[in-house]
């Protein structure tokens, strides 16, 4: 069942506090039925982009031994996490995001999801036992892919597509590119610490740009900035340290930023671009970002499930009607990543494929 959840916004912002909406939530083992359940998934990444998934029957030993090994990366001197970058974008990164100037209270891992890749990038992060991490990040990878593949199947049977894997079977394709990211967003105590490390410069920085709903003086720090997530669906699990925040419709025809509370046990899930594109719209990529916490480090794991580059994406069919005619010109993944590789974070690149 659909559960809403109000969430305002609190210290660090402003924006949202009178936002009356709230976070879906699934329950992926409710009875009632497989169609109510995939109505409500529908519901939820149409309205929303977003939704929590509890029960979702992922055995907690794969989490459990992913975060102790990238634990234990993190905890090393900032010297042999340089080992594993800088990032290209794959690697060990600190701060910095992306090609074009984009920086976050952050470090994180990001590893391609296949397993030769997971094999190669394990040998400069798991010096003493490369095998050790490949078989665990493959694990955590393997069951992902399998929550993703139950939600996407959802969403095809709930809009009634004639084949309902059509969404699963791009990111099962043995060249699919999905990728795995770990985040670490320290506190700002242990920021001031890193400030003196010149391996890893965190700066505190407080966005004062107008519109953003983050109040500088509560020192609200961005942990990862604005954006939408480009591939098919993401699914993201992290600790009890709050931070992440979804923009959402607030009813009067303007948008909010609305605070996702920690749910250590839940995957929260969000449509990415192109499902928004597969789609015709019907789901929606929604944007997000991170703020980083004072005084507890926030860390979140989020598997990103992607097509093979050269997958074409384009409405479905069964999307397109003479009420709502394709909206986004075909283009392929790697064209799409090549688009956003040139963007800032922040871009909303999927217009730039629009129609018309
Ligand atoms: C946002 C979602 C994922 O974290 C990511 C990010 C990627 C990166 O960190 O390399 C991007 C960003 C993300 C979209 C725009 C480009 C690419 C940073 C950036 C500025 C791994 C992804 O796939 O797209």
């Amino acid at each position: 069942m659909v559960v809403p959840s109000t969430t305002p916004v609190r210290q660090g912002t402003e924006a949202a506090a009178s936002h009356g909406g709230g976070i879906p939530t699934v329950d992926m083992s409710a009875p009632g039925g497989r169609s109510a359940l995939s109505r409500q998934v529908v519901r939820a990444c149409a309205e929303h982009g977003f939704f929590r998934a509890v029960s979702h029957g992922v055995p907690p030993g794969p989490a459990a031994r992913l975060d102790a090994a990238t634990a234990a990366f993190f905890a090393l001197a900032p010297h042999d996490k340089q080992r594993a970058g800088p990032p290209s974008p794959l690697g060990y990164g600190c701060r910095s995001i992306g090609f074009n100037g984009d920086a976050g209270e952050l470090e994180y891992l990001l590893l391609h999801a296949s397993p030769a890749a997971v094999a190669h990038r394990a040998r400069s992060i798991d010096t003493d036992d490369p095998s050790r991490f490949s078989t665990v990040v493959n694990d955590y990878v393997g069951a992902m892919r399998q929550l993703a593949c139950e939600i996407l199947d959802l969403l095809g049977e709930g809009l009634g597509l004639k084949d309902p894997r059509s969404f699963s079977k791009l990111i099962t394709d043995t060249d699919s590119d999905s990728l795995l990211r770990i985040n670490h967003y320290p506190p700002a105590c242990t920021i001031h610490k890193i400030d003196h490390d010149d391996q890893c410069k965190m700066k505190s920085i407080v966005r004062t740009k107008n519109g953003n709903g983050l109040n500088p003086s509560a020192g609200a720090r961005i942990g990862f900035g604005e954006h939408s997530d480009p591939q098919i669906i993401s699914l993201l699990r992290a600790n009890d340290v709050n931070g992440l925040q979804v923009l959402l419709p607030n009813g009067d025809g303007k948008e909010v930023w609305v605070q996702v509370p920690a749910d250590p046990s839940a995957f929260f899930v969000n449509v990415g671009d192109l499902l928004q594109a597969l789609t015709n719209g019907k789901l929606v990529s929604v944007r997000h970002r991170v703020i980083a916490s004072a005084c507890r480090p926030r860390l979140s794991t989020i598997y990103f499930a992607a097509p093979p580059l050269h997958a074409r994406i384009a409405a479905l069919p069964e999307t397109i009607t003479a009420d709502s005619p394709c909206q986004y010109r075909p283009f392929t993944w790697a064209e799409y990543k090549k688009t956003m590789y040139s963007l800032r974070l922040s871009h909303s690149r999927l217009d730039l494929f629009q129609v018309g």
